[in-house]
């Protein structure tokens, strides 16, 4: 044996003792881990796992492959800071408090962490949060601050407030990395909420992924260009494409000569300012010759539209692929370390998000992009690989279902349920309906305030307050939306079913007319607008 073959195999076996050490050192918990990864404004439709081919997302897609995706995910209330405040509790807004991004979130109320932590969990919380106050049930928490930034991000960290240099993408996985290797206690199972502001707007993307899909032309939804017909309340909205959205905010169009004046070209230049002038030049190099084609160019009506549409999706997606990548590092982390068996891993939202349906960006809406929410979860030792979840769930059952896996018990006032038997295949029923409500009006976007009902098949819609209108769509006939059957003869039966579906909704749950009028009085009140 020759002596370089001796050195070889004892490191080797030296490399095999060590790996040997660290497998023993992470002693596999009796109990699962839970890493909930979510991501902000991110719709299922720029999941490649959702098969609508505009992007890859390579690493998310491993979750459903390895483990479930469910085709009917639904949020309760299609905004950012109460949708987590529901995803914590297990309650709908009009329990928690949370009912819009302005009310005051309650952390002294239980939430599913804070039930985890009691049982011998060792918690975190890290990246975007959107509610006040320092969160509870964290043993360690690094959050931002309201929105965040995406370059050279602020964080808070456990209370004290940090800047990072950076990309606020990449930092927030480094972060969790960091808790998952270093912070915390390797004996104890744990649980770890790993969210990205990305691709929140005004969709920034990291350098590394500028071009990615500056050679690709995207096909707008068939209803891009909508009318609204029949759909008041949609027509009054701002968020369209062509009309709301900003050029330089949104798509970047920051020329150096000032000559495009927008509303919140000031805002932007904010947000460009924070970049460093390595950052800066890669930036102005990929953009400046977009702003000098888009000035020659001189577009109107519907190519503006069109034009506007590829720009806002080529900065939206690529965002998602840095949003990609940390679940791909954190994926891969879990599987070096011996975790990943035991290790329960969620992907999703906040809520969906309009790419270019019905003309929009942005959310709040009962209509199913925005309502409709990305979930993908994987864990080896119960859910099946390629499992496809077809029933009603929504973000209300986060909480009950991690408390079941955790076997904790769940408190009777949770809301929500668990859907562990259902992706275990061994659920004997599942609910036929779910309820939504939505609060924030008047106010940005100009979506009004309303509540609804959707089963399989069908969905009502009661917008108020300033307008007295219900819609029913019969999503099999008409996916998109686009006919409001309410007063369709055809339809009566349907509409006397749903609104009987809807009265039991709102007796399940707790809510009625009067809480309606009471969270508006507290938001006309906090808004400062005259009542
Ligand atoms: C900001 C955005 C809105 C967005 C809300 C809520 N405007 O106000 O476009 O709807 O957040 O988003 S911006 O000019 O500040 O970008 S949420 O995800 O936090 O609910
Ligand atoms: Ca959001």
């Amino acid at each position: 044996m020759n002596k370089s073959y001796l050195v070889v195999l004892s490191l080797l076996l030296l490399s095999f003792g060590c790996k040997h050490e660290a497998e023993k050192k992470e002693t596999i918990p009796q109990k699962p881990n839970i890493v909930f990864i979510m991501s902000d404004d991110h719709a299922y439709q720029a999941i490649s796992a959702y098969g609508h081919g505009i992007n890859n997302t390579p690493n998310i897609d491993r979750i459903a492959n390895e483990g479930a995706i469910f085709n009917r995910g639904f949020v309760t209330n299609s905004i950012c800071a109460p949708s987590r405040a529901v995803m914590l509790t297990g309650k709908h807004s009009f329990v928690n408090g949370k009912v819009d991004n302005i009310s005051p979130f309650n952390w002294d109320q239980d939430n599913f962490a804070k039930t985890l932590q009691q049982s011998g969990y060792q918690t975190a919380m890290i990246g975007k949060i959107h509610l006040d106050g320092l969160p509870q049930g964290f043993d360690y928490s690094n959050v931002l601050p309201g929105q965040g930034q995406y370059y050279a991000p602020d964080f808070i960290e456990n209370g004290v407030k940090k800047t990072y240099p950076g990309y606020i993408t990449q930092v927030t996985t480094d972060i969790a990395l960091d808790w998952l290797e270093n912070k915390r206690e390797k004996d104890k199972p744990f649980l770890m909420l790993y969210h990205q502001k990305a691709p929140h707007r005004t969709w920034m993307p990291e350098e590394k992924y500028l071009t990615l899909f500056s050679d690709k032309t995207f096909d707008p939804p068939a209803n891009f260009f909508d009318d609204y017909e029949g759909r008041p309340a949609a027509a009054k909205h701002e968020m369209g494409i062509l009309k709301d959205m900003d050029l330089v905010y949104d798509l970047k169009m920051l020329d150096k000569e000032g000559d495009i004046k927008t509303r919140y070209r000031g805002m932007f230049q904010k947000k460009y300012d924070r970049m460093t002038d390595a950052e800066k030049e890669v930036w102005d190099n990929y953009y400046d010759p977009i702003i000098a084609d888009f000035k020659a160019r001189n577009l109107e009506g519907r190519e503006l539209a069109l034009w506007k549409y590829n720009r806002y999706m080529q900065d939206y997606l690529s965002t998602i692929q840095s949003v990609d990548d940390g679940v791909g590092e954190v994926l891969d982390y879990l599987k070096e370390n011996g975790l990943e068996e035991n290790t329960i891993v969620v992907y999703t939202s906040d809520q969906g998000f309009y790419l270019g349906e019905h003309g929009w960006f942005d959310k709040r809406f009962m209509y199913e992009e925005s309502f409709r929410t990305p979930i993908l979860v994987k864990y080896p030792k119960e859910i099946k690989a390629g499992t496809v979840i077809d029933e009603l769930v929504q973000n209300l059952d986060f909480a009950p279902t991690f408390l079941d896996y955790a076997g904790v018990e769940i408190s009777k006032d949770i809301q929500g349920e668990s859907f562990r038997k259902l992706v275990k295949g061994e659920a004997s029923e599942w609910r036929d309906a779910i309820y939504y409500t939505y609060y924030e009006f008047p106010g940005e976007h100009h979506v009004k305030r309303h509540y609804g009902v959707r089963t399989d098949r069908y969905k009502l819609i009661h917008f108020y307050y300033d307008m007295e209108q219900w819609e029913l769509y019969d999503l099999e006939k008409d996916p998109s939306e686009m006919s409001n059957v309410y007063n369709d003869p055809a339809y009566a039966i349907v509409k006397e079913d749903m609104h009987k579906q809807l009265e039991k909704m709102r007796t399940k749950y707790g809510d009625s007319d009067e809480l309606n009028k009471k969270n508006l009085e507290h938001y006309l009140t906090a808004k400062n607008i005259e009542h």
